[in-house]
């Protein structure tokens, strides 16, 4: 019997968590530029999603928070801590790498010509803050999915392409270890705002990870959805085994883009909600999309693990709940609470990187269980700090104790071997 399965490994929110407006284009990033932050409940908020999806009997596992700030890319710039301008040091501070949907693109070894996992770390080119993430992630998946036998990693995609991950990119298959077909997104104009994911570093990505022409997609995101705020194609839509949920707008061509999934993969579901019920604002607001779509075990069915704000926003909560009750593939609601990663722009889904592989091949100092995540709550009790103001973020002492937290977690977690 195959051990394959789904793992979602879970980005741990860094003690440098804060709101500084880096991201254009992401409406709660701008929203909430200047609060107040809250890194310690951002934290355990991250925690308790785990623990949740660990209860459901999912497989968990975890990334450790990049070292920040990043006092070596600063030192590529010129400058420090102390006398960088306000958003270069916020960009050398950002906790972004807890959105591990953008660390890499993953694809299982069942859809790859040389039967390995292939991951391709991502670029995030095109914002200053998140551009500096790729070394330490790469040498972070590096240790993860070290074993060659069952893995393949990829350095970045060359500039000027931009390639943000797995937020773009979809995977359809009858059941998680069979084989499947690949969909990238891409996108072209946001209007006001950039497109992150390039065609080319799609392109590219597809064939250094050896997929078959037949079994891949390359589809454009709405121009609308990406003027309207969806920064990423995994606002406005999702797609788990068989199921494809997306909304309405979410598609360029949207015609020509289902047929060539149901000429691709005849078995494809797709779900797609109309915006005269779920309009494109409030899909984003609540990032009702933004869920973890999983396949429950014993047969339980998918559940969608949303974040609250689906639940607190009526139009978006009267839909889920016909959904759910009709005779769907999607039977269950589980809310999540993790605003504090939610005013950036992130939700349950972001936080996550899917790894279809068997957990035994994986590095298990990376694989949660909820002793391991007592012990990192824990730390987060002790070192993480409380609160951080943007304006703190000259604050030597913020700084210095931002570093001893990472330190701890690194010690508790055995993992100084990601030091530096
Ligand atoms: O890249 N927010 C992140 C949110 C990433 C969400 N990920 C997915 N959709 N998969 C981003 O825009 C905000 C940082 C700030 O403003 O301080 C930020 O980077």
């Amino acid at each position: 019997m195959t051990k394959v399965q789904e793992i979602n490994f879970d980005g741990l929110i860094g003690p440098s968590h804060n709101y500084a407006g880096l991201s254009l284009g992401n409406i709660a990033s701008s929203t909430n530029a200047g609060e107040a932050s809250y890194p310690r409940e951002a934290a355990l908020q991250g925690i308790a999603k785990m623990r949740h999806n660990i209860d459901l009997g999912l497989a968990q596992g975890f990334f450790m928070p990049l070292d920040r700030p990043n006092i070596a890319w600063l030192d590529q710039l010129g400058t420090t801590i102390e006398s960088s301008e306000p958003h270069v040091r916020a960009a050398a501070y950002s906790a972004s790498s807890m959105w591990a949907a953008n660390a890499a693109t993953v694809s299982p070894a069942q859809d790859s010509e040389d039967g390995r996992c292939h991951l391709t770390v991502a670029n995030l080119q095109t914002m200053p803050h998140r551009s500096h993430e790729w070394p330490g992630t790469l040498a972070q998946l590096r240790l993860v999915f070290a074993n060659p036998d069952h893995f393949s990693v990829h350095g970045p995609i060359p500039s000027p392409f931009g390639d943000e991950g797995a937020a773009n990119h979809m995977r359809l298959c009858p059941s998680h270890g069979e084989a499947g077909i690949e969909i990238f997104i891409y996108g072209k104009s946001g209007g006001p705002f950039p497109a992150r994911q390039h065609v080319e570093a799609s392109k590219a990505v597809a064939r250094k990870h050896g997929l078959q022409d037949d079994h891949v997609i390359f589809a454009q995101q709405s121009d609308k959805a990406i003027a309207a705020g969806a920064f990423h194609n995994d606002v406005v839509a999702v797609a788990n085994e068989q199921v494809l949920f997306a909304h309405e707008d979410a598609f360029e061509h949207r015609d020509d883009f289902y047929a060539e999934v149901q000429r691709k993969f005849p078995q494809a579901e797709i779900i797609t909600v109309p915006a005269d019920k779920v309009s494109l604002a409030d899909a984003i607001t609540s990032y009702l999309f933004n869920a973890q779509l999983v396949t429950l075990p014993d047969d339980g069915g998918m559940a969608l693990i949303l974040p609250t704000e689906a639940k607190d926003n009526e139009a978006v909560w009267t839909y889920l709940q016909e959904l759910v009750s009709g005779n769907g593939p999607i039977r269950k609601l589980c809310p999540v609470d993790v605003r504090q990663s939610m005013a950036n722009g992130g939700g349950p889904a972001c936080l996550r990187l899917r790894v279809v592989a068997d957990p035994d091949a994986v590095d298990q100092r990376f694989i949660a269980t909820p002793e391991k995540l007592d012990a990192i709550a824990g730390v987060v009790e002790q070192y993480w700090p409380e609160t951080i103001m943007p304006e703190q973020l000259t604050d030597a002492d913020l700084l210095t104790s931002i570093k001893n937290a990472r330190k701890a977690l690194l010690e508790t977690c055995a993992l100084t071997d990601l030091a530096t």
